[in-house]
């Protein structure tokens, strides 16, 4: 295997010593890059474009030639599991994400087989041994997958929401049937993680964009419980070096320590928290990774720099421990020159901090 240039953003989540401060964004590879836009218009849609292992790459690679980025990440989507487990994914115009059979009882759930990876799958891992290949040791790449919870959410509800009425629903009038769907997806997530580890991930993230609309106990019973079963399965090594996983859950401010207790390596920070707080509250059990609003690409460079120098002194100089990152996606509509600003910015303002 080739040997890894920079690895500034596997030593900060495993909290060794850094140079600087490391950075991507979430989201880096979208559509406010006018070559990603080119790129998706000649795979037709969305999933024609995750299944095409060489456009799969190039969009990947995309914002690495233009940004100083620390990190690659998978391109791909969250989707893909339930896509496999026979749900049927589509994409309408302006929508989203919808599928044609969600998940309406048990019968439904009992049903579900769980997805090979080198199978149904084998396009994702087709993408990330090609990834690999392109990259040639210049930062590492990062797979993922979405947590159980925010998965079903889509499952049950058919696509996005806002109100979760339908998996609410079954979450208090039939808990068992979703708890048995949520521990087939945490299967399944492990089996995937586990095969993207094997086919090059350098280390792994869990999305959990939707646990922030559960209550304190209900987090902890039918999403937590199941990232952290996750965790406990993951290969951690890997190429002789460790697989660091991070784990983020939006608007999961309140529980950082029951993340951080679950024995990942990172917790992902939405910027509704301050850094500064996050960081004393977790002491070193884990890294941070975070924490500037996405919105903020769009103020002028000095405000921008200002933020970012906010955030850095916030966290401190204890040397290592954190990752720099947007506290959610990109927005399509940003002017790719603030990004890269905000990354150049990162690189140049935590150089103190790390002497
Ligand atoms: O080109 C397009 O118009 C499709 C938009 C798009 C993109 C660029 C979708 C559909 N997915 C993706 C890629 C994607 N999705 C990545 C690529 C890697 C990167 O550069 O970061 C990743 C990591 C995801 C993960 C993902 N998909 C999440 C978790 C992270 C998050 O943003 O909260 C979620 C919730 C999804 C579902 C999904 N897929 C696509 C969209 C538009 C959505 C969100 C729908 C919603 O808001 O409910």
């Amino acid at each position: 295997m080739t040997e890894l240039k920079n690895d500034t953003y596997l030593r900060a989540l495993l909290r060794q010593p850094v140079d600087y401060t490391p950075v991507w964004m979430m989201r880096q590879a979208g559509r406010y890059l006018p070559e990603y836009k080119e790129t998706r218009a000649q795979a037709g849609d969305f999933m024609s474009l995750c299944r095409n292992t060489e456009l799969a790459t190039e969009v990947t690679i995309q914002p690495l030639r233009r940004f100083d980025l620390d990190a690659a990440i998978l391109f791909s989507d969250i989707l893909t599991i339930p896509d496999a487990m026979g749900l049927g994914l589509y994409f309408e115009t302006g929508e989203g994400p919808k599928f044609e059979r969600p998940i309406t009882c048990k019968a439904d759930v009992e049903k579900i087989g769980l997805p090979d990876p080198e199978g149904e799958l084998k396009y994702v891992m087709d993408a990330v041994r090609s990834i690999r290949k392109e990259l040639n040791g210049k930062v590492p790449l990062i797979g993922f997958s979405g947590s159980p919870w925010t998965l079903a959410t889509y499952m049950i509800e058919g696509g996005s929401s806002k109100a979760f009425t339908k998996i609410k629903k079954m979450m208090f009038a039939e808990p068992q049937t979703l708890h048995l769907l949520l521990d087939k997806l945490a299967d399944s997530v492990i089996e995937y993680l586990n095969a993207q580890i094997a086919a090059g991930a350098q280390s792994v993230m869990v999305f959990d964009t939707w646990g922030g609309v559960l209550s304190p106990r209900d987090y902890k019973d039918f999403s937590l419980q199941y990232m952290a079963k996750i965790v406990d399965g993951l290969t951690r090594e890997n190429e002789g070096r460790k697989v660091p996983v991070t784990l983020f859950t939006k608007n999961g401010g309140m529980w950082l320590e029951s993340i951080a207790a679950t024995g990942c390596d990172g917790v992902g920070l939405d910027w509704t928290i301050d850094i500064e707080n996050a960081a004393a509250r977790v002491g070193d059990k884990v890294a941070l990774q975070g924490n500037m609003d996405p919105s903020m690409l769009y103020a002028p460079k000095e405000r921008i720099e200002q933020e970012v120098a906010k955030i850095l002194s916030g966290y401190g100089d204890k040397g290592t421990g954190h990752v720099f990152n947007l506290g959610h996606g990109i927005h399509p509509d940003v002017n790719p020159e603030h990004a890269g600003h905000f990354i150049e910015a990162v690189h140049r303002l935590s150089k103190p901090y790390h002497k």
